[in-house]
């Protein structure tokens, strides 16, 4: 919001008057502006706590008011602390108490207030002091978070699974044990009928040690030389992989990689036989994920939902804690790829606890309009982009890194997990591995594709837990 010169002098001329000091002439105009540091430290079902950092980056105040704006008109504050709260619609204010009045230039003034929310806990907006916009704010990635006071601050060099532990559905997000949200990043395999020999020691060192991955989907096609042709083993190397993974620290997705046909009910039997075999057999374990239907296409939201009602309760029988993500129409798009959209679930979720919904994309096929789509549907439903290309939606052409960017820029916003699109050699350009990588066995940097370069460079960034 631009405000107008008369609109700041009178927000100057109320300041000075409550704080009872005068106005003077003065030859230069008093120099005003400020940054705030929002920081999200906290977040459970309902409800979150949020660190607000002031810094005068004008000449002295003696007094001052904080202002800002909950997009989210869900957002409460409940209680604050180190200054006086209150809230106007969707505008909450926090105004200076008597022993932090004074701001000298340069000083800062931290506060903080527990909220309560209804959906997703997006940032605060037009942020002012004193009337001025705080232009000098970092703009710190909504829902940043940073570890809560209130419990045990990670240790650096942590792996993913010992910094949360069991994950949970709190709202919209994915939690550790201690409720702080996660955003997992990681890789996803690609089919184990055809590329088994890329996950071995060397590869999976490089993801845990290198790449930083939290995470590693094992993709086992149901069809095409997949599961269907040998489910012992099939079901043997997941449960291998799985343990791979946990010696790692690193979490396992299990996907049961349907995709033609694209009606999952085609093989609802053997999703039950396979998810009662993996769930009983890595119950105790803390870092399984089951994904039951990788892409349904051609079929309708109330089929989806069906199977994933009668292929839930199997996995919750043997493994009742584990979260579970269900695919959506349209190839796992929400619903987008057939002319729909989120609604189709929003109005008509599955009837399971601790669920999430599968959103993928591929960057050079799928833009704007699907983007828009995840902004608008992460306030409603948790999501996982379990799968997503740099890529067209075949798997090879050219990479789109502007597309990219702008998708993994918009996942690290809204704190949404994702796997990408191969960790493998194959000879197509959605891999992250040179061709004959797997072979030779040296998964350094120099066996990156341009594709693997991008995604690891994303992937390896610190993570906030
Ligand atoms: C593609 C592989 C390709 C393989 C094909 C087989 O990249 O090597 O021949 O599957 O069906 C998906 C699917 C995923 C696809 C991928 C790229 O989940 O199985 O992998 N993709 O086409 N959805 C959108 C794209």
């Amino acid at each position: 919001m631009k405000r107008s010169t008369a609109a700041l002098a009178a927000a100057c001329a109320t300041i000075l008057a409550s704080t009872g000091v005068l106005l003077m002439p003065r030859a230069e105009a008093a120099v005003q502006g400020c940054r705030v540091d929002y920081t999200v430290t906290n977040q459970w079902q309902g409800g979150f706590q949020a660190g607000v950092k002031i810094t005068n980056l004008g000449d002295a105040l003696s007094g001052w008011s904080l202002r800002f704006t909950f997009p989210d008109s869900g957002q409460k504050v409940a209680q604050g602390w180190n200054a006086t709260w209150s809230q106007s619609g969707a505008t909450a204010t926090a105004a200076s108490t008597d022993w932090n009045r004074t701001l000298a230039s340069g000083a800062s003034a931290d506060l903080g207030f527990t909220g309560t929310t209804t959906g997703a806990n997006p940032v605060p907006t037009a942020f002012t002091l004193n009337g001025v916009t705080c232009t000098g704010t970092t703009g710190p990635a909504p829902t940043t978070t940073t570890p809560p006071t209130t419990t045990t601050t990670p240790t650096p060099g942590r792996t993913p699974l010992a910094a949360n532990g069991q994950l949970h559905v709190c709202g919209v997000h994915l939690c550790g044990e201690s409720n702080r949200v996660v955003q997992l990043r990681g890789m996803s395999t690609h089919g184990l009928q055809w590329f088994d020999g890329c996950y071995n020691d060397a590869s999976l060192n490089a993801l845990a040690n290198d790449w930083h991955a939290d995470l590693l989907r094992i993709a086992m096609y149901v069809q095409e030389q997949g599961y269907e042709t040998n489910p012992p083993w099939f079901t043997n190397r997941v449960n291998s992989l799985v343990d791979e993974a946990e010696e790692r620290g690193m979490y396992a997705v299990i996907d049961f990689h349907t995709l033609t046909p694209g009606d999952p009910n085609y093989n609802l039997d053997r999703a039950k036989t396979f998810f009662a075999s993996v769930a009983a057999r890595n119950a105790a374990k803390k870092n399984v994920i089951y994904e039951i239907a990788n892409e349904p296409n051609g079929v309708s939201w109330g089929a989806i939902k069906s199977y994933a009602e009668q292929v839930i309760p199997v996995i919750r029988a043997a493994d009742p804690d584990a979260v579970v993500i269900v695919g959506t129409r349209g190839w796992s798009s929400l619903g987008v790829s057939d002319g729909s959209n989120e609604t189709e679930v929003v109005n008509n979720p599955v009837n399971a606890a601790n669920i999430m919904y599968t959103f993928h994309f591929y960057a050079a096929s799928h833009k704007d309009n699907y983007r828009s789509t995840v902004s608008r549907a992460a306030a409603k439903l948790p999501l996982f982009v379990t799968e997503f290309g740099t890529v067209s939606a075949t798997g090879g052409g050219a990479l789109d890194q502007a597309s990219t960017t702008a998708w993994l820029d918009l996942l690290d916003q809204l704190k949404i997990g994702y796997a990408n699109w191969t960790y493998s050699d194959a000879n197509e350009s959605s891999a992250a591995l040179r061709p004959g990588t797997c072979a030779g066995g040296d998964y350094g940097s120099g066996a990156l594709t341009e594709s693997g370069a991008l995604v690891r460079s994303r992937i390896s960034t610190a993570d906030d837990f």
